[in-house]
């Protein structure tokens, strides 16, 4: 029969995307609860031609529910996933609550789908820069594995939810205005600028936490610690997608020509990789679109062995990076 399912977060800038691609994808359903904040209690959001209403989110709110798809962060996760696994839902979350928790898969359904089947009522959902390299990484891990990956990350507000999109707005109208531009959500003024991620640093290797993220959960999903990685995640005035600078050193030599020839054939991506028009990934291109986005494809002439590729790739951060990930999770199960 078909699963009840409920989205908490439903009105943020992810949970907005689960509905758009729960009636886009016509997953099955027999009932859709959206759950968000007080706040947002009795808000109306559309959906397959009919109204839902949205409730405020209660443990006693997941009676019934067979999938529970959690994006409001990772207190909210932490406060009510026990509440719907107690319920009898198996919680996909966006959140970074559980990823690393032994027996929590993390799952991204291109790389690792039957991990998913191991879950004890909670799937995790990567972090949005790991899942946008992990993506194209993974066809040429498994051709010729991966030794050394180092990345540097172009992030797009939308990590930060719909009150980051708004910031990236409302920061770019004040300055063309000729005021200063306050910053609220993010550290810094974002217009015209860029800044290191928004996260802690840990005092003991000097790398933020988005940074040792992508380090530890790529690690988690290709089942291979011994991957070494260096990432730098900075955030720039791009909206909703995610670019991403890969230098990828693999164990034995390969050449471009390989790389782009397994991306072509690699589901959920597109090679987008035309160096006489300069044509490659670009944020613009990968909003809206399912597909991560790769090119700029070229050997690593610092590497004389042959062994080393850079490229560039791009992915919507809303869609593959968060909802769509979660929703092809729940069509797993
Ligand atoms: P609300 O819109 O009612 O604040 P975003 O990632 O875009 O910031 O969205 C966060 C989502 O998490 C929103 O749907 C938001 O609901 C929801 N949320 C935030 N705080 C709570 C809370 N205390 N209880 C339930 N949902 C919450
Ligand atoms: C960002 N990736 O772009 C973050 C947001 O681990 O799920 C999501 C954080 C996470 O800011």
């Amino acid at each position: 029969s078909k699963p009840v399912v409920a989205i908490v977060g439903a009105t943020g800038a992810v949970g907005v995307e689960f509905l758009q691609l729960l009636e886009e994808r016509n997953f099955p359903l027999a009932e859709l609860r959206l759950l968000a904040s007080p706040r947002s209690a009795g808000k109306k959001m559309g959906f397959k031609g009919t109204e839902i209403t949205v409730e405020a989110l209660t443990a006693e709110a997941f009676r019934g529910v067979d999938i529970a798809l959690f994006s409001a962060g990772g207190a909210i996760s932490r406060e009510f996933a026990p509440a719907a696994v107690r319920a009898g839902a198996v919680v996909v979350d966006n959140s970074s609550a559980f990823r690393m928790d032994e027996g929590v898969p993390l799952v991204v359904p291109e790389i690792n789908p039957e991990a998913a089947k191991s879950h004890k009522g909670i799937i995790a959902n990567p972090n949005c820069s790991t899942i946008i390299a992990a993506v194209p990484l993974w066809p040429l891990h498994k051709q010729n594995p991966i030794k050394r990956l180092i990345a540097a990350t172009y992030q797009a507000a939308s990590g930060a939810g719909a009150a980051g999109m708004a910031e990236l707005e409302a920061s770019t109208r004040a300055y063309l205005a000729g005021e200063t531009p306050e910053p609220k959500v993010f550290p810094h003024v974002y217009a015209f600028n860029l800044f290191s991620h928004n996260t802690k640093i840990d005092p003991a290797n000097g790398y933020n936490e988005e940074e040792l993220k992508m380090v530890k959960e790529t690690r988690k999903i290709f089942g291979d610690a011994s991957i070494r990685i260096s990432s730098t995640c900075i955030r720039v005035p791009v909206l909703r997608a995610h670019a991403i600078a890969l230098d990828v050193e693999f164990e034995r030599p390969t050449t471009p020509d390989e790389v782009r020839a397994l991306l072509a054939k690699a589901p959920g991506v597109r090679v987008v990789d035309d160096p006489v028009a300069n044509y490659f990934p670009m944020p613009k291109d990968a909003s809206g679109q399912g597909d991560i986005l790769a090119g700029r494809i070229r050997a690593d002439i610092s590497d004389p062995s042959g062994r080393s590729v850079a490229l560039f790739v791009a992915g919507d951060q809303l869609l593959k990076g968060a909802a769509l990930n979660a929703v092809q999770i729940a069509e797993l199960l």
